[in-house]
């Protein structure tokens, strides 16, 4: 755990990173559909990419608080900054951190930490989205090698992975999630193909792909944690710590969102005065600051919770459910203070109305978290 002072010097440098460096080319990313090299480069240099990567393999270590604390701060500027090495941090590599074994954590865990290979996570198929537990793609053992066969939709930074983490069936489809098992593919295997970019509402800068398998081989040595079937648990932990770090983007985003809203509020004037004296805008205002200042102490809540060791599946859906839809309604409310202003692409709220649109849909929607959290309840009063 790092020092109080330590991590408030860090929060500070990344706040002053992502207000003087990153804002200054968000409008170019917009066009461009890039994120400059040159920040590419500073993102390596900060670290960001082994926020939570343990030390003894050349990441950071951050506790989820401390990693937290940085993202809400990193969140401040258009959110394809960290998608950038958002997987890397995330799913795409939890898997390995969390059931890989010490030859896989030390194979790809400090290639990772630097930014020099990005990790992707493919999970999601055409036909297995919200229902993770029935995808297709299929792991076919043969003699010291896999055949992996299948497509993977919507894999964030497949363009740019040097490692995919493939959910693939082991087993026979009755067994649903226990014959899912997790394989490290590394880009360039014969067999393996990442399809076009999507174009996408928002998230300019940050790249979606299919990844298709076809007659992919991979060694026996590929298998996460070198035994079959326990694939499922392993998103399903990765995603526990994912939608959390997803929650503190969300609440890095409100403030931000906020903070256009109030600037815009205070310099525009109608009937004569500031639109921030009416209380009608006030109220929006308000309504905003109240549902930040609740996602905020919510992530830090349960971030805590996570470092003590607590199992928080059911708490971490509460904070992706309320801090993305809550989002939402800021974004809204934001640009509705913007009135005309905020449907031309003039002010940032237009780009960041579209980009926020997203957080309530990946990493398991809205109605997955009320899933989680009710088969959570459930389960633990039966208890
Ligand atoms: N941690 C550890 N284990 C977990 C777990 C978690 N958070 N969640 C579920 N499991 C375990 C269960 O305990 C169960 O184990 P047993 O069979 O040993 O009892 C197993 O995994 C299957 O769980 P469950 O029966 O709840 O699975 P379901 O098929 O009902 O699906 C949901 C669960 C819907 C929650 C899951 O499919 C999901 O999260 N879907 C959304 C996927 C998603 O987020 N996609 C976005 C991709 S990232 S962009």
């Amino acid at each position: 755990m790092l020092d109080d002072d330590v991590l408030k010097a860090m929060q500070e440098e990344v706040r002053r990173f992502a207000r003087e460096e990153l804002i200054p080319a968000e409008a170019e990313v917009e066009d461009t559909d890039e994120i400059p090299q040159h920040l590419i480069a500073r993102i390596q240099e900060l670290g960001f990419f082994g926020l939570s990567i343990p030390k003894s393999y050349g990441g950071m270590g951050l506790t989820m608080y401390e990693e937290a604390a940085i993202i809400m701060e990193i969140g401040y500027a258009a959110p394809a900054f960290r998608s950038y090495f958002g997987t890397s941090n995330g799913v795409g590599t939890l898997g390995i951190t969390i059931d890989g074994t010490e030859e896989q954590r030390l194979n790809f865990l400090p290639r990772i930490a630097t930014g020099e290979m990005i990790a992707s996570f493919c999970l999601t198929e055409p036909d297995a989205g919200s229902d993770a537990a029935s995808l297709m793609t299929r792991a076919v053992r043969d003699g010291d090698e896999y055949v992996i066969n299948g497509t993977k939709r919507f894999t964030t930074n497949s363009p740019h992975a040097g490692l995919y983490t493939v959910y693939a069936r082991t087993g026979p489809k009755k067994m649903r999630s226990a014959g899912i098992s997790a394989f490290l593919v590394e880009s360039g295997t014969p067999g393996l193909t990442v399809g076009s970019r999507y174009a996408k509402m928002g998230f300019r800068g940050a790249h979606t792909a299919d990844v298709i398998f076809e007659d992919c081989r991979v060694p026996t040595s590929a298998l996460l944690g070198g035994k079959e079937g326990l694939g499922f648990k392993t998103a399903m932990r990765s995603l526990d710590h994912a939608r959390l770090h997803m929650s503190a983007l969300a609440a890095g985003l409100s403030r931000r969102l906020i903070d256009e809203g109030l600037r815009y509020a205070m310099e525009r004037k109608q009937f004569g005065q500031s639109i921030a004296n009416f209380q009608l805008i006030q109220g929006m205002l308000a309504d905003c600051e109240a549902e930040a200042l609740a996602s905020r102490s919510m992530v830090e809540a349960v971030s805590k919770m996570k470092d003590d060791g607590d199992s928080v599946t059911k708490e971490t859906a509460c904070c992706k459910y309320f801090t993305t839809e809550a989002l939402g309604r800021i974004a809204d409310r934001v640009l509705q203070i913007h009135g005309g202003y905020g449907y031309i692409k003039e002010y940032p709220i237009e780009r960041l109305y579209r980009d926020v649109r997203l957080l309530r849909i990946y990493e398991g929607t809205s109605q997955i978290q009320q899933l989680v959290i009710a088969g959570q309840m459930l389960k633990q009063a039966a208890e």
